[in-house]
């Protein structure tokens, strides 16, 4: 089928800050390099403001704009519904979305509760039963060496997993004076640097071992208690506007937890915004019976592999450079030692999105697993505030 004959998916998107920008130049992107079963349209761009939703859907390739989410909605040619903005605002147009019958694509964390997470993946439930479609957008599934780890797991070149470590690290709010954003309001992003960055490792560990997190043992911590209001739409790179008032930091700086894995596993998993100097490290090793797998987001072309059955003469860790056409999505890319970078987890996550659509299977992660996420989460606020008590994550058997 030539590229014009194949059917066209209308998207639509909502929020249009720093995942907004992310996800847009994934759908302008996606259908260059891989060959997709229907076209991305990148219809309509969602944001409150007129002036500034207009400016942003011109700069970011959408043809038109929408001041009201609602009316994106309501338009005969939106198909797919991608939502980027915070936390507080998904679980509305993610359920609204899916009850009109339109695919949705949500950012990541799924909601800022468990009660609205349950709703959402009810709704992407009742959703999939009419051929509509639910995905999260934990984006890190998408590093080909993640997924390159994922599949030396399950091909069992690990063992029996005894060890996940997990680090998500940050330093964007070291200064005592860097305002008081949106991230850092509780009934805005749910949690702090837990459900930004350390939603990102359960998924990513989960994701790798095939295991789940089934009970935690937690601490979190605010080291910056108050700091300058900030202006209403101000993103990471927000700066003080002369403004002296102080307001309350809701959320999380740091969150520090212990615990045990389906299979067995004990984990540890560390996620901070107070990391100086570590501007955006995610790291992952896993240790199993029959070898070793070592992640560095800095380095994420590459994942480090030790096999445990080699001469032990020469056995040690070895770096896998993730580039090959045999490895999981860089053929659509480049010749080997071409590196990729962050935007193209995107890009590979709209590829997937846009398959799954095509051939009517459920994409993963599903708002089910969003919502198993989301159930850690909780269960690591719920120990943090009892002193570190051992807490099961809900569901877990
Ligand atoms: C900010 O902390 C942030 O942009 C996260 O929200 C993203 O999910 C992560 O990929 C990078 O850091």
């Amino acid at each position: 089928m030539t590229h014009a004959s194949r059917p066209t998916l209308g998207v639509g998107m909502v929020g249009y800050a720093f995942m907004g920008r992310a996800h847009s130049q994934a759908w302008r992107n996606t259908a260059a390099f891989f060959d997709l079963p229907c076209t991305p349209a990148m219809v309509a761009l969602a944001g409150r403001s007129r002036d500034q939703v207009s400016a942003a859907a011109e700069r970011l390739g959408w043809a038109s704009a929408e001041t009201d989410w609602r009316e994106l909605i309501r338009r005969d040619d939106v198909h797919v519904v991608d939502i980027c903005t915070p936390g507080d605002t998904h679980a509305e147009i993610a359920i609204a979305a899916l009850d009109a019958g339109k695919h949705v694509l949500c950012e990541k964390p799924l909601a800022n509760t468990v009660a609205e997470a349950t709703a959402m993946a009810e709704a992407a439930g009742r959703a999939a039963a009419n051929g509509v479609r639910a995905m999260v957008g934990f984006n890190y599934r998408r590093v080909p060496a993640l997924a390159l780890a994922r599949g030396l797991v399950l091909d069992g070149r690990l063992g029996t997993i005894r060890h996940v470590r997990a680090q998500y690290l940050q330093d964007w709010i070291v200064d005592p004076d860097f305002p008081l954003v949106w991230r850092l309001e509780a009934d805005k992003a749910g949690s702090g640097a837990l459900g930004d960055i350390g939603a990102h490792i359960i998924d990513a560990a989960q994701y790798v071992t095939g295991d789940r997190l089934i009970g935690v043992s937690a601490l979190l911590e605010t080291f910056i208690k108050e700091r300058p209001i900030a202006q209403a739409s101000a993103g990471l790179d927000a700066t003080v506007d002369g403004d002296d008032r102080r307001g309350r930091v809701t959320v999380d700086d740091a969150a520090l937890f212990a615990g045990r894995m389906s299979g067995g596993a004990l984990a540890s998993f560390e996620a901070t915004r107070f990391a100086t100097g570590r501007k955006n490290v995610l790291r992952l090793e896993i240790n199993g019976s029959a070898g070793s797998l070592a992640f560095d987001l800095e380095s994420m072309n590459e994942l480090s592999f030790y096999d445990h059955t080699e001469d032990p003469r020469t056995a040690g860790f070895r770096r896998i450079l993730v580039t090959e056409p045999s490895h999981p999505y860089a053929g659509a890319w480049w010749p080997p030692g071409h590196v990729l970078g962050y935007e193209h987890t995107f890009t590979h996550e709209v590829k997937d999105f846009v398959e799954a659509i095509a051939s009517g299977t459920d994409p993963e992660p599903s708002f089910a697993d969003g919502l198993q996420v989301q159930r850690v989460i909780s269960a690591v606020t719920h120990s943090a505030a009892h002193h570190g008590a051992w807490t099961a994550v809900e569901g877990a058997e």
